[in-house]
């Protein structure tokens, strides 16, 4: 199986260089799906010869759709996603692709400890994950995880904007019976400054909700 890395920004200067770094010594494929950042990031991308793509629209979720389009149409297997905050571990991604390799699964997901997340948060992150197992009979610890990695033709496309994307792959994962597996990882500070907003919060609710009844 093909896998590809995608690493998603907007304006991410302070940690573009080091996720590049880290991710070129793992030896996958990969790109940046970006949100035509003004920061320096776009340079970074260029100098290291990474692809870099643009959005289609602003938000996280027009970052992953174009990820998930690319990765199909270069006819990659595997895509994994890593926020590039330095918050998620790149160590996890040879794990999180030798799960899918070798033990089936459709997906598989870092899951961070709630006591990692930051407090502010961290009910947000509770709530969301419930309101999914309730609604769509998981089992999940973190649908909102930065870090993940799944079969490509397990999706068809997404229509999130925004930070509801990572709640709309749970939802259809789980809608679609897919083989899911959360592994335990370590989180670490963010380096720069954060995007999300708390008006986000209630946009990934919405989603949950809203994906409940369409088809
Ligand atoms: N392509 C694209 N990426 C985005 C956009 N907004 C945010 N991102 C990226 O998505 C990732 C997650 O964004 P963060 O700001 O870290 O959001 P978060 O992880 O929910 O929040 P923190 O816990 O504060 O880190 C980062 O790599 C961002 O650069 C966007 O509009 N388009
Ligand atoms: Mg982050």
């Amino acid at each position: 199986m093909k896998p590809v890395i995608c690493l998603p920004t907007r304006n991410e200067k302070e940690n573009v260089q080091v996720m590049i770094d880290e991710i070129k010594s793992l030896g996958y494929d990969f790109f940046i799906s970006d949100a035509n950042s003004t920061d320096g990031t776009i340079g970074i991308a260029k100098k290291n010869k990474v692809p870099i793509y643009q959005r289609d629209g602003k938000g996280k979720g027009f970052g992953i759709r174009k990820a998930l389009q690319i990765a199909k149409e270069k006819d990659y297997d595997i895509l994994v996603l890593i926020d590039c905050d330095q918050t998620y571990p790149v160590k996890y991604i040879p794990k999180l692709l030798n799960l899918i390799e070798k033990e089936g699964f459709d997906m598989v997901v870092g899951a961070r400890s709630l006591k990692e997340i930051k407090p502010f948060h961290r009910l947000p992150n509770k709530i969301h994950t419930l309101a999914i197992n309730l609604l769509y009979g998981g089992r999940l610890k973190d649908i909102n995880s930065g870090l993940r990695a799944f079969k490509v033709n397990r999706f068809k496309k997404f229509s999130s904007k925004g930070f509801d994307i990572e709640a709309e792959i749970t939802v259809k994962a789980l809608k679609n019976r897919l083989k899911i597996k959360e592994i335990p990882i370590d989180y670490k500070k963010r380096v720069g400054h954060s995007k999300i907003k708390i008006k986000d919060g209630f946009l990934i609710f919405w989603r949950i909700i809203k994906e409940r009844f369409s088809i």
